[in-house]
């Protein structure tokens, strides 16, 4: 099954790459624990995959929308059954602790039954015409073969965000998982299968980032939508401008918590734990920032060290684990070099800072929670995105310098505030710059059925997730019916003048 599994998936046959070129996959969390060996697909290999979902798009398009519904049910059916086996396999590969995979694969499970009731609801609009005997309206129509390209991080759930929608909506798929999560994602692609889905309707090609540039640069993709780092991102914004494609971007964020103080301090300290350590930071949700009010600095970070340093870090499949590895050796060296650039610009290093020891740690790539405090909101521990367990604290002493603080950076992704004013907390709705607010929860927590994404540097104006995507994926066709038997020129023949 395995060997299979490392194969691409075009037009309903697993398959090897064409150049026979492959890239190896291995446990963050035990280094010699290799997953296997996935193929390192090229320009070939997109080619056919986009040529079998441009040959089933015509029929899965004009499929009606419920029956499509009925094998995103089925989709939703499978995953519920495999959920602790897929959970097992993605905490394997990235890192994750197995209760954190199994919320992924939930998260997948709801937006496909999410995605199937839409089926029954891709709403158009009728409207009156400004002339006798003619009826106006709005239908929604595919627009054809969708490259789809996610990140490790959420194995699982952010491939079904694009994959779900875009498929319910009647286009076909070209799916290119991050090279440090095949295995999920050959792993789902099987679901998809094993639900019945037709041949060709969604093509797995395995690669990295040529991979992924062949198939924005193919001239027969239509529609592209990425997860992943802001500079690909902006690569991929640049070539689907220039080729007039439609193009969907989630990249960085740098997101903040404020704690004013009248906040419920017990409530801060579980948000902050699992907002900025939980996925061990490596969300481009993760609560990087806590920017805390002067009365209360004090007494919070104390507490939270105290808990952050209790954190049991491991491998994720244990039961134990609180917290897994970071997902490879590159990720460590980001993270070790912010920590150096966080020291050098004069922030204190309150905990963490470091790789772990430890028989149970020695096999991956593990990093301490780290906190930071003494952070000023210009330094580049306060603005740039570090993927990792590593949270900056900034002092503020009022409501107007936090949001200051909060809307200091070039990403706008997701925000959180904890106070019980409701006043000031309707403020912080409209004034904290970002694409989702939490009132008194931290920075992740995202539901299926609710728009997903950001502002400013995080994406390019469109939403995953909810209703909102649901019009990523479809084009809008203005429909007049004229059955007044003679010819009606529109703002010719009804003002006269
Ligand atoms: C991401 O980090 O890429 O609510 C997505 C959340 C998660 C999704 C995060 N369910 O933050």
């Amino acid at each position: 099954m395995t060997a299979v599994l490392n194969k691409n998936f075009i037009a309903g046959v697993w398959q090897d790459g064409a150049t026979g070129a492959t890239f190896k996959n291995i446990n963050p969390a035990v280094n010699s624990d290799v997953i296997g060996l996935f193929p390192e697909s090229g320009v070939e290999d997109v080619d056919d995959a986009v040529r079998a979902a441009r040959s089933a798009f015509k029929s899965w398009s004009s499929m009606p929308a419920p029956a499509r519904g009925d094998i995103l049910r089925r989709i939703g059916d499978i995953l519920t059954a495999r959920k602790s086996e897929l959970a097992f396999q993605m905490t394997r590969e990235m890192g994750k602790p197995f209760f954190e995979t199994k919320g992924d694969v939930q998260e997948a499970i709801d937006t496909a039954y999410y995605a199937a009731s839409e089926t029954r609801r891709l709403f158009g609009h009728t409207v009156p015409s400004e002339m006798p005997n003619k009826f106006n309206m709005s239908i929604r129509r595919p627009i054809g073969v969708c490259g789809i390209i996610s990140a490790w991080n959420f194995p699982v759930a952010v491939p079904t965000w694009k994959i779900f929608p875009a498929i319910a909506c009647g286009n076909t798929v070209v799916f290119k998982p991050s090279e440090e999560a095949p295995h999920s994602g050959a792993l789902l692609v099987k679901v998809f299968e094993d639900a019945g889905l037709p041949a060709g309707v969604v093509n797995l090609v395995q690669g990295s980032g040529m991979t992924g540039r062949a198939l924005v640069e193919h001239p027969d993709v239509n529609a592209v939508s990425f997860t992943g780092s802001t500079e690909t991102g902006s690569k991929i914004g640049e070539t689907c401008g220039r080729m007039h494609k439609r193009f969907s971007l989630e990249m960085g964020g740098k997101n903040p918590m404020i704690v004013l103080a009248d906040a419920n301090l017990n409530l801060v300290i579980d948000g902050l734990l699992w907002g900025a350590f939980g996925t061990t930071g490596q969300r481009c949700t993760a609560t990087s920032r806590l920017i805390v009010h002067e009365s209360v600095h004090d007494e919070l970070v104390g507490r939270l060290a105290e808990r952050a340093k209790a954190i049991r870090i491991g491998y994720g499949n244990e039961e134990s684990t609180e917290m897994g590895p970071v997902i490879n050796k590159k990720g460590l060296d980001k993270i070790e070099y912010y920590v150096g650039v966080g020291q050098e610009e004069g922030a204190t290093l309150l905990i963490g800072g470091k790789r772990p020891t430890g028989k149970n740690v020695e096999n991956g790539t593990f990093f301490e929670p780290t906190i930071f405090t003494n952070v000023t909101p210009n330094m580049r521990i306060a603005k740039e995105e570090i993927f990792g367990p590593v949270l900056s604290v900034i002092k503020i002493s009022s409501y107007e310098e936090a949001i200051r603080v909060a809307n200091n950076i070039e990403y706008g992704l997701s925000s959180a505030i904890y106070t019980n004013d409701v006043a000031t907390a309707f403020r912080a709705m409209h004034d904290i710059e970002a694409g989702i607010t939490y009132i008194n929860g931290p920075t992740i927590g995202a539901e299926a059925h609710m728009p997903f994404g950001g502002v400013k540097g995080t994406g390019n104006g469109h939403r995953e997730g909810g209703w909102e995507v649901f019009e990523f994926y479809t084009e809008t066709k203005s429909v007049y019916v004229d059955y007044s038997g003679k010819l009606q020129k529109a703002q010719i023949d009804n003002v006269q003048d």
